[in-house]
C-alpha cells in the first residue's frame, strides 16, 4: 500500500501542486510532524527531479512545476515550522546571490531561522553584493547567502569582498550554503561558516548570537 509520504513524493515529481497541498494537510491531520513531512516527503523528490533533468527526461517547465508543487506543500507547514516569538533574538539578511533564481532552499532556511526566533530580512533572489551591503547598513547580525549554481558561487566571494571594501566585514557574520557549496569553499572565500542544510544554518546562526 502506498503511504501518504510516497504519494506526496510522487505528486511533487509530477508537479501536482493542489494534490501536494491537500496531501500535506492530510499527513498533518494523521499526526505526521511538519519536520518529517519536510524531510521525507518534500525535499527528496527534488533530487529525483534534478536527476531527471540531468538525464534529459525533464526540462525547465517540468522542474518549475515540481518547484511550484514543493512550495505549495510548504505553505501549510510554514506556520508550524515558524512558531511566532515576541522579541527577535537577532537579525539575519538572507538572499540567493546574483545570477541565481533558485529560492526553495533559501526559503526553507529563512523559515527555520524565523522559527528559532530570529528576524529574517529576505532579500529574494538575484541579489547583488551592493544589496547585501545596504542591508548590513540597516543593522544586521548575520548575512546568509544561498546558491545552487556552480557558475554563481564566485558571487559569494564578491559579497565577502564588497563587505570588506565597505568596512563592514567585522560587523557581521557571513554564512554560505546551497547544493554546490562546501566547507572548504566557505573557508576559501573567507566566510565565517558553511550551513549544510536549513537545520545546520539555524544552529550556526544561534551559535553566532550566543543563543543556547
Ligand atoms: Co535548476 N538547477 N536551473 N531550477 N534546479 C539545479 C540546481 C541543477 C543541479 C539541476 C541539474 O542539472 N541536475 C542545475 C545546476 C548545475 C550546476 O550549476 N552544477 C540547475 C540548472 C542548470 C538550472 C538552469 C541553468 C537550467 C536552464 O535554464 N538551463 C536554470 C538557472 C536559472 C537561474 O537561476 N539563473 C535553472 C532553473 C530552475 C527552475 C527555475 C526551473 C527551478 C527553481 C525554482 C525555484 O527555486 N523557485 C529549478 C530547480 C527546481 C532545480 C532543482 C531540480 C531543485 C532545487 C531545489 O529546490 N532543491 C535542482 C536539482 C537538485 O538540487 N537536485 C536544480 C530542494 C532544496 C530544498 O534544496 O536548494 O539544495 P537546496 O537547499 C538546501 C541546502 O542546499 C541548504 O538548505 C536547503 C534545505 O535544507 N541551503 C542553504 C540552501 N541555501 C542555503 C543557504 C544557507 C545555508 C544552507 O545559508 C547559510
Amino acid at each position: 500500500m502506498t503511504t501518504i509520504i510516497e504519494t506526496i513524493n510522487e505528486k511533487v515529481i509530477l508537479g501536482d501542486d493542489k494534490g501536494v497541498t491537500s496531501c500535506v494537510e492530510r499527513a498533518l491531520a494523521e499526526g505526521i510532524t511538519a519536520s518529517t513531512i519536510l524531510s521525507s516527503a518534500l525535499i527528496p523528490p527534488m533530487s529525483e527531479v534534478g536527476r531527471r533533468f540531468e538525464n534529459g527526461e525533464y526540462f525547465v517547465p517540468e522542474m518549475l512545476m515540481a518547484a511550484r508543487a514543493m512550495k505549495a506543500g510548504l505553505k501549510p507547514l510554514k506556520p508550524i515550522l515558524a512558531k511566532s516569538q515576541i522579541e527577535p533574538l537577532g537579525r539575519v539578511a538572507i538572499g540567493t546571490v546574483k545570477g541565481d533564481l533558485h529560492d526553495i532552499g533559501k526559503n526553507l532556511v529563512a523559515i527555520m531561522l524565523e522559527g528559532s526566533g530570529l528576524e529574517v530580512i529576505d532579500l529574494g533572489v538575484d541579489v547583488s553584493p551592493a544589496q547585501f551591503v545596504n542591508a548590513v547598513h540597516s543593522g544586521i547580525d548575520i548575512v546568509a547567502l544561498s546558491t545552487l549554481l556552480t557558475t554563481t558561487m564566485p558571487q559569494m566571494k564578491a559579497v565577502v569582498e564588497t563587505l570588506a571594501g565597505a568596512g563592514l566585514r567585522d560587523r557581521v557574520k557571513v554564512m554560505v550554503g546551497g547544493a554546490p557549496v562546501t566547507q572548504a569553499f566557505a573557508e576559501e572565500i573567507g566566510a565565517d561558516a558553511y550551513g549544510k542544510d536549513a537545520g545546520a544554518a539555524t544552529r550556526l546562526a544561534k551559535q553566532f548570537l550566543g543563543i543556547p
